[in-house]
């Protein structure tokens, strides 16, 4: 008998509702709920395929250690949390808790227990060392608010907006940020609706093609094009006087600034028309209603703060803010907002506290501490280095810029700990994986999703909409799993240390310090009782979300936008001195001009495919195991490749082997490869099988940013030579499987 029930897709961050059907802890069949009022009906195919993820053969059925001969044994739950508690401890005592390093990564973040028990774990040892995947991928998302202030009315949905710019984010196959949930839908509604889409990106992406205006502008160039646009708008005057004149700060300096940025300077350098830059600026300011998103494009292509910042002086001059009187789409049902007033909040500091590193002068930032310096912080002895290192939901091998490095740090440690589903790349370095219940197996909800309002315009959910859901299934028969929290509530229990949970619906931290739970470290708390200490202070109190039900839109408070207090003279900052002296001596577009490799390699996802996972997983039935080059056919031709053929990919860093996928997609000179491929030196390193690594061609040692580490991941010079094989080749025909 099949049973029908309601969840939501954990395998990535947009938290998707599904329909599940089962014969008992058999998955028949998963779906999209087509009357569901935020998502309408959409899924991928790796969350309707989940049961393959979770019966897959490469999944742990119980977790493992490392013995003498360097085999992995099986470890029970219980002995892996002994174990490690007892490796940790010794280190603690020989070397200091700052010896100890934890890096989250992006599915730790799936499930708020999980990385606020990893967080009150550190606190708990003592230990400041925390990274996460948040300093390499898109850091000026909350360097640039503190720079620029917030505006705390918020911005406008994307479903509301006249008009819209995506800048090196393509929604429709990342579900990150920037058109509403249903990215796709979302879109179709906005164009018949005459609102207007432009994007900068330098492939015609699926978002692309559906824009009013596409600039395929060379990669590196965005914010020389976002200064341009700027004095477009206030050269024309387009700006909206009132509203920066009340609210803003700063004006003038701005205005000075961008006046080196001269059209024809700027189009020539990105590769564009000067007339489509011009066009695109006065379409974002005629809106009377607008938004910018910027993806890892322009955060991964050397100007993170800078390209951030520049969106938000763009949303500030075009008065693109939410006003007073109008009414709050979503007033938080999991999180709190902040108090919907049409008023700026101001600057404040985004680093400059916390702890300093030893390597490049970096430190901790509003983002932590910089991942890029992590490999750097294992290798170099002295009193302060790391020598244990647990990675909760990563995978460093893969992710991380500068792969060799990365191999050489992690081979360096005395402890590595994964909590990882599976033995990843990362995993095969490491003296314990940690194997858990992940998915379907344990309880969820939609806040974190909800937590992205955070990120910026067109971040979460623009109505007050949530789901909640038990474990539906169990862990494959004969495994002995552990929820990942369980992993660090164990371990701090041998080593007798309390562990105080924050709540993440409150975004004030301090309020949410002094509000943190006691965990009982005596009788185990259940999971449910953890999401209640985690939703703390939330709208709507977690027992008021229907369990096991559709996710739908709860009936919060109405809130419209309150007015500006009369004594409020704080201000959103048009001129941050770091920010427009970065501008300044800004020639971002000459080392492209000057570059003497011919190609830029750029970065850009795949639908099947998340991050380091779901490459092998064969239920998808992709016809290709790897990650291709995507090229532009009249490169193409002058590099003599087709469809399947081998390339030398060389930067000026190192140099791997890729397999070309010809695509119209490219602009001439650009290619791009997906990232989180390959596969580390001592095992299996074709490319048909183990993809090819972007991370490999990447330094961390130069054009990194000063504040945050991030090196530049896209955008990297290549040079680009076919290379002879007798092998087959393979084919390249995309998977035949699409988003949605
Ligand atoms: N060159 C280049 N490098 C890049 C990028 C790029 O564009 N170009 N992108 C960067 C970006 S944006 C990111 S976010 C990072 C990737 O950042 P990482 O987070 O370091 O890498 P992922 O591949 O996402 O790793 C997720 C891991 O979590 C495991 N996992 C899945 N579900 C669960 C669960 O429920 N619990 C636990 N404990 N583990 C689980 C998976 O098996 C996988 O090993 O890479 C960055 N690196
Ligand atoms: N299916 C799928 N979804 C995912 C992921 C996945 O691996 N697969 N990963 C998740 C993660 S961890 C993240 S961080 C998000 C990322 O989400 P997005 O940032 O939306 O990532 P992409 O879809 O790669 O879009 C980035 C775009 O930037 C363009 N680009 C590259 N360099 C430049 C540049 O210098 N300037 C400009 N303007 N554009 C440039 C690329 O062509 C690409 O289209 O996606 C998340 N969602
Ligand atoms: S986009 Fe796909 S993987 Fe992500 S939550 Fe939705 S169905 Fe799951
Ligand atoms: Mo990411």
């Amino acid at each position: 008998m099949s049973d029908r029930s309601h969840s939501i897709c954990r395998v990535c961050h947009l938290m998707c509702p599904i329909i599940v059907e089962r014969d008992g802890n058999r998955i028949e069949k998963i779906y999209g709920d087509k009357t569901n009022p935020v998502y309408f009906g959409y899924t991928c195919i790796k969350g309707r395929r989940q049961q393959d993820y979770l019966t897959s053969p490469e999944r742990l059925k119980h977790s493992v250690g490392r013995t003498a001969s360097g085999a992995f044994e099986p470890l029970s739950s219980s002995a892996v949390i002994e174990q490690s508690a007892e490796r940790i401890r010794s280190i603690t005592d020989q070397y200091g808790p700052k010896s100890v390093a934890l890096y989250i990564g992006t599915q730790a973040a799936h499930n708020l227990i999980t990385r606020n028990m990893a967080l009150a774990w550190m606190e708990a040892i003592g230990s400041p060392m925390v990274f996460s995947s948040l300093t390499i991928d898109q850091p000026g998302k909350v360097i640039a608010p503190a720079l620029h202030g917030i505006w705390l009315a918020g911005p406008y949905a994307p479903e509301e907006a006249d008009v819209w710019l995506l800048v090196g984010t393509n929604p429709m196959v990342s579900m990150q940020g920037g058109l509403p949930i249903n990215a796709a839908h979302g879109q179709k509604i906005r164009q018949r609706e005459g609102r207007k889409l432009i994007v900068i990106d330098p492939r015609k992406t699926e978002s692309a093609k559906a824009a009013d205006v596409h600039l395929q502008a060379l990669p590196g160039c965005d914010a020389e094009i976002l200064a341009a646009m700027i004095r477009v708008i206030i050269a024309e005057r387009l700006f909206d006087q009132d509203f920066v004149d009340q609210n803003a700060s700063g004006f003038q300096t701005i205005e000075r600034c961008v006046a080196s940025f001269h059209l024809e300077d700027v189009a020539r350098r990105a590769g564009l028309r000067a007339a489509d830059i011009e066009r695109a600026a006065r379409m974002l300011a005629q809106g009377r209603t607008g938004g910018v998103s910027l993806g890892t494009g322009p955060n991964m292509s050397g100007q993170s703060n800078l390209s951030e910042y520049l969106g938000l002086c763009l949303m500030t001059l075009c008065g693109h803010w939410v006003r007073a009187g109008e009414k709050v789409r979503n007033p938080g049902v999991l999180v709190r907002r902040l108090d919907p007033i049409a008023q700026a909040f101001p600057p404040y500091p985004a680093w400059g506290f916390g702890e300093q590193l030893r390597v490049k002068g970096l430190g901790n930032s509003l983002a932590g501490l910089p991942t890029s310096a992590l490999a750097d912080e294992i290798l170099l002895d002295g009193e302060r280095k790391i020598r244990a290192l647990i990675s909760l939901g990563g995978n460093p091998f893969s992710g991380w810029p500068d792969q060799q490095k990365t191999h050489e740090a992690l081979n360096a440690l005395d402890l590595l700990i994964s909590v990882d589903p599976i033995i990843s790349t990362t995993g095969k370095y490491a003296d314990y994986v940690v194997a858990p219940k992940i998915f379907l197996e344990v309880a969820g909800n939609t806040a974190l999703q909800e937590s992205y309002g955070v990120f910026g315009p067109g971040w979460g959910y623009q109505a007050p909409y949530a789901q909640a859901c038990g474990p539906l299934v169990d862990p494959p028969h004969g495994s002995d799993l552990i929820e990942d929290w369980e992993f660090f509530y164990g371990t701090a229990q041998k080593l007798g240390l309390p562990l105080k949970l924050k709540s993440a619906s409150i975004l004030d931290q301090k309020q949410a310090a002094r509000s943190a739970l006691e965990v009982d470290m005596t009788v185990k708390p259940t999971t449910d009782r953890l999401w209640t200490a985690v939703l703390d202070g939330a709208p709507l109190p977690l027992s008021e979300i229907e369990q096991d039900a559709p996710g739908r839109l709860y009936d919060v408070d109405e809130q419209f936008v309150k007015p500006k207090t009369p004594e409020c003279t704080d201000r959103l900052r048009l001129d941050d001195p770091t920010m427009l002296q970065e501008l300044s001596g800004l020639v971002s577009g000459e080392w492209n001009m000057a570059n003497p490799s011919p190609y830029l390699l750029i970065t850009c996802r795949l639908p099947d495919i998340h991050n380091s996972s779901w490459h092998g997983v064969a239920a998808l039935k992709r016809r290709h195991g790897f990650n291709p080059l995507f090229v532009n056919p009249e490169d193409a031709k002058e590099l003599d490749v087709t469809d399947g053929d081998f390339v030398d990919v060389e930067s000026d860093h190192a140099s791997i082997t890729a397999i070309v996928q010809v695509s119209e997609d490219l602009r001439r000179r650009v290619v791009a490869l997906p990232p989180c491929w390959g596969a580390p030196p001592m095992g299996e390193q074709d490319p048909q099988t183990v993809g090819s690594s972007a991370a490999k061609l990447i330094t961390v040692d130069k054009h990194f940013d000063p504040i945050t580490g991030i090196p530049r991941m896209s955008g990297v010079p290549v040079r680009l030579r076919k290379l002879k094989t007798d092998a087959k080749k393979p084919s390249t025909k995309e998977s035949t499987y699409a988003a949605g």
